[in-house]
């Protein structure tokens, strides 16, 4: 029986293979730390590509993750053990290895196994006593909890796909595909022990290449001048360097998302990826064909109320000159393009002004930075204006009432009669108590590291602070956004359909959804060419700018120059007409459609055909 850590033991004794002809359909696993567990976009590359593995797979496709009990249910339906997977998970429970089995929530229903892995560490100290002897990596000078946790899964999955190919792999075969250096490790356990079946590591960046372009503004140019070893012993993360290199090694197809992490794969991991596997959405859950249009308006509206909430107490302007762009992502200043972006916004500030534009923007910045808690005035803000709607509401229908009288009584009453003092007192006091003479916050939130806090010291250094006389507004929202968000009161896809234009002109992008995500809801968006799903757009579709979506030239080209072009593209937006926006609208929508995995899913395929091919080799 396979036993956690057993060297010895790992050499399974496989029945003979069943003839070609008489072999079973393959089994999939796809292994990612991910799975049932939202943490950033690899749960988006699983989740919304399900639909397309489970057409293609059907009950043979499973997803292998770690069991975390609160999410687990919310996401996951145990199943009956029955199968080969259901029965090699009632075979680890036999060995006291916590094992779910069931299926993912999520569109598609695909079969899932949860694992537990705090029986594996009591032998911690020889799973990486293993890894050393067996591969040379050291993981034991490492002060991140996660490298332990880490490892356990490895170890708990190792178990799993063993105990599933002592039973199966003699009459099919089997591809193992891990996500990111979190489910790395398997790959060279199973490697060392000659696991009977195929195996694909995907890499969704490089831990070493996401510490570097954070700390090296020419990160591009030095790409392959640098020194993976130490380089990676500088920033301290020699283990999870080492296990991701021995993945990309150790599988039998490499992969990552996009060109611009092929090359750095190349560069910081010693090995250029076989196949390159973009990042599709399952297109359908963000259709809202005819309506999305109306969407838009909706949704716009309930920004416009935020706004006057926000604004309004200090000064007000034309909502319907108004326009409302946005960017969202984690809290990586330089990597997520923050900096270009207020630089840029700066400088269209300045050319509005100087075109006398009727245009105002509103910029959103989306993100989760830490904080006490949403900023008082922003609350007290939002809770007038819902006195002004109460009120105004009241006397509508006060006003109402009474004219139904008049009228049928036969007359036309003095209308300034018609509402009791009450109500125009209450409203009087309201509007006095409403108006501010501070400028309105750029922040809605109170920061935890308020002084020392890259955007808002970059706002305050470029006088980017809400003055009435700058067309350019700036919202930072430092949490994300949902539906019960007491400022919005909307879920984020909602909150994006309300937006004109989204703006991610990223430094460190291996992919980047955010802009897909907001071409899929019909707003067009901005992009780099050092993202790769905008280096993708530029090979794809050359005139991308006529589309709606713009790509800001970072890769050979510096911060000054890119900061420009920014602010040019942001500057034509502002000048198209509102018929020119709606078109517009439509076409990014419409083209949207060429990101959905029933298209993207083939390159899917193809890296695990070609798995298959090298493993029968
Ligand atoms: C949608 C609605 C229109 C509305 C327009 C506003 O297209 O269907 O009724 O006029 O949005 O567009 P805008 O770009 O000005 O927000
Ligand atoms: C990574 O997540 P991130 O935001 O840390 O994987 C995503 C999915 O492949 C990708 O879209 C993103 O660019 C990467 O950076």
């Amino acid at each position: 029986k396979t036993e956690i850590t057993s060297n010895e033991s790992l050499k399974p004794t496989h029945k003979p293979r069943a003839s070609k002809s008489r072999r079973a359909e393959p089994l999939l696993m796809e292994i990612s730390w991910e799975v049932c567990n939202q943490l950033g976009g690899i749960y988006t590359v699983l989740r919304s590509k399900t639909p397309s593995m489970v057409t293609r797979w059907s009950n043979r496709y499973c997803l292998i993750g770690p069991y975390n009990h609160d999410k687990a249910q919310v996401e996951f339906e145990p199943a009956p053990l029955v199968g080969p997977i259901g029965q090699t998970v009632k075979q680890l429970r036999d060995m006291g290895i916590g094992a779910h089995y069931g299926r993912w929530l999520v569109s598609g229903r695909p079969n899932v196994v949860l694992l537990e892995s705090d029986k594996a560490y009591q032998y911690l100290d020889k799973i990486k006593y293993r890894l050393y002897a067996d591969h040379g990596i050291s993981t034991d000078n490492t002060a991140e909890p996660l490298v332990d946790q880490v490892l356990t899964f490895a170890e708990v999955v190792r178990i799993f796909l063993q105990t599933l190919a002592e039973k199966e792999s003699h009459r099919r075969d089997l591809i193992a595909h891990c996500h990111e250096w979190m489910a790395g490790p398997v790959i060279p356990m199973l490697r060392h022990e000659n696991w009977p079946g195929a195996l694909v590591f995907t890499t969704h960046a490089t831990i070493l290449g996401r510490y570097l372009a954070m700390n090296d503004h020419q990160f591009y140019d030095h790409l392959s001048f640098f020194d993976d070893d130490e380089e990676a012993k500088h920033f301290n993360i020699q283990a999870q360097h080492q296990l991701e290199r021995a993945a990309a090694h150790g599988s039998h197809v490499f992969t990552t998302v996009s060109d611009v992490t092929a090359e750095e794969c190349t560069h910081l991991l010693g090995r250029t990826p076989d196949v390159l596997l973009p990042n599709g959405l399952n297109i359908n859950r963000f259709a809202a064909l005819h309506e999305f249009q109306n969407l838009h308006q909706d949704y716009k509206k309930r920004i416009h109320q935020f706004t006057m909430g926000h604004f309004f107490p200090s000064y007000t302007f034309d909502l319907d000159n108004t326009l409302y762009f946005y960017t969202s992502g984690r809290y990586e200043y330089r990597n997520k393009g923050m900096d270009l972006t207020i630089e840029a916004l700066a400088r269209l500030n300045h050319r509005l002004k100087e075109a006398g534009s009727p245009v105002n923007v509103i910029f959103f910045l989306i993100t989760r930075a830490p904080i006490h808690s949403i900023n008082v005035h922003t609350l007290q803000s939002r809770a007038m204006l819902e006195e002004f709607r109460t009120t105004a509401d009241h006397i509508k229908e006060e006003i109402g009432d009474r004219l139904f009288e008049a009228a049928a009584q036969g007359h036309i009453p003095d209308f300034n009669t018609l509402t009791e003092d009450y109500f125009r007192l209450r409203l009087r006091r309201a509007i006095h108590a409403w108006k501010s003479e501070a400028l309105p916050s750029v922040v809605t939130h109170d920061l935890i590291e308020d002084h020392s806090d890259d955007v808002l010291c970059q706002l305050r250094s470029c006088n980017l602070v809400n003055h009435q006389h700058d067309p350019v507004k700036f919202i930072y929202h430092p949490d994300f956004i949902n539906a019960t968000n007491p400022l919005f009161g909307i879920d984020y896809d909602q909150f994006v359909r309300g937006c004109h234009l989204g703006v991610f002109p990223s430094y460190y992008e291996p992919w980047g959804y955010t802009p897909l995500e907001s071409i899929a809801l019909g707003v067009p968006a901005i992009t780099s060419d050092l993202s790769g799903f905008g280096s993708y757009l530029a090979q794809l579709l050359p005139d991308h700018d006529e589309k709606g979506i713009g790509v800001v030239s970072r890769r050979y080209h510096d911060f000054e120059y890119a900061a420009n072009q920014l602010a040019d593209m942001m500057f034509k937006y502002c000048q198209l007409s509102r018929r020119e926006r709606i078109s517009l609208r439509n076409t990014v929508e419409s083209f949207s459609e060429h990101f959905d995995w029933h298209n993207l899913g083939r390159r899917y395929h193809e890296a695990h055909e070609l798995a298959l091919d090298r493993f029968h080799a």
